[in-house]
């Protein structure tokens, strides 16, 4: 089979059991992003339009949510697995693999429905439906909406257009197509107001988040010859300026726009409970030349090619070194 004739077949499963179920749990990945939640959100209210009964499910780690997705509206949210998950249905949006879901309850002997545009996506699932071109998480949904007939109304709309924007870097990134600025006219059409959740998402900024920026950019290392770009966060920078962790999100893209980088890292030092501390790494490429999600895959993480990120115990020189050594 073709890999179109794969993807409409995963899609007619989808649907069939949407169909046949009738109780759902809905869940992405850790440290939701704007296309984790805007799916999630879709997602639950397709699925109630259906009439089908639907929870959404985060760790308690995962909050406070970021700032900026703080307006979107969580109802039928719970943080931890309900009592009767063994009769649910469980639906992974925008989660490339099983260890960035962070409740393992959830990953055993149950149906699972894997809904996702992530190239490295493990095909975890009972059903996998995976479409590496659709922009966002969000983009798949919209034509779940679309297959079921439900309408679209202005608060799914939102949802989807957070997605859609967030993941598309505002319809900056390669992944931007004419289907993209598609599903956005229909969404507008349907009621999004796009100055307000551009103010909501990228303005707003609380002061703390300028200060951590400030303390990124002190940091700055620039390697010419690699073209690579690097910015450390200490557990000081955020205690000193007064930041929470999420405040560091949009940090790197100032790495990345710099003139004659190929490879951005904003390495962030955090507190796991008990492991003492660990770094955070993200990683940004500025072209197709090199794939960000397979160095971060040596490390035990994953992504997309041009934007990736692992977890380690290494010092931040030792994972710059390294980093660099891959590129
Ligand atoms: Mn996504």
């Amino acid at each position: 089979m073709t890999d179109a004739a794969l993807a409409l077949d995963a899609r007619a499963a989808v649907l069939a059991t949407i169909d046949a179920q009738e109780r759902f749990l809905l869940v992405t990945h850790e440290h939701p992003d704007g296309d984790a939640l805007g799916s999630l959100i879709a997602m639950q209210a397709l699925l109630r339009a259906l009439r089908k009964d639907s929870v959404m499910v985060i760790a308690p780690d995962d909050f406070p949510l970021p700032n900026e997705y703080r307006f979107l509206s969580l109802d039928g949210l719970v943080t931890g697995p309900p009592s009767d998950l063994a009769e649910r249905t469980v639906m992974f949006l925008d989660c490339g693999n099983l260890d960035r879901n962070p409740l393992a309850a959830l990953h055993d002997g149950k149906t699972l429905v894997n809904i996702d545009h992530h190239h490295d996506n493990t095909r975890f699932g009972t059903v996998n439906y995976v479409v590496e071109d659709a922009s966002c998480t969000a983009e798949i949904v919209w034509d779940l909406l679309h297959q079921t007939g439900v309408e679209l109304t202005t608060g799914i709309a939102e949802a989807l257009y957070v997605g859609l924007v967030t993941d598309t870097g505002r319809f900056s990134y390669e992944n931007t197509t004419p289907r993209s600025h598609l599903m956005a006219a229909e969404l507008i059409g349907a009621g999004v107001d796009v100055a307000a959740i551009y103010r909501r998402i990228y303005e707003e900024i609380p002061q703390a988040k300028l200060a951590l920026l400030c303390r990124a950019l002190q940091s700055l290392k620039v390697f010419t010859d690699d073209g690579v770009a690097s910015a450390v966060l200490t557990i000081s920078d955020f205690a000193e300026t007064g930041a929470e962790d999420s405040y560091s999100e949009g940090v790197i893209d100032h790495l990345r726009a710099l003139t004659g980088v190929k490879v951005a890292i904003l390495i962030r030092e955090v507190t796991a409970n008990g492991r003492g501390v660990q770094r955070k790494v993200s990683l940004r490429a500025t072209d197709n030349e090199i794939d960000v999600s397979a160095i971060a895959r040596l490390y035990g993480g994953g992504g997309h090619r041009r934007a990736a990120g692992f977890t380690s115990e290494l010092s931040a020189s030792a994972l710059i070194d390294a980093i660099r050594a891959q590129v």
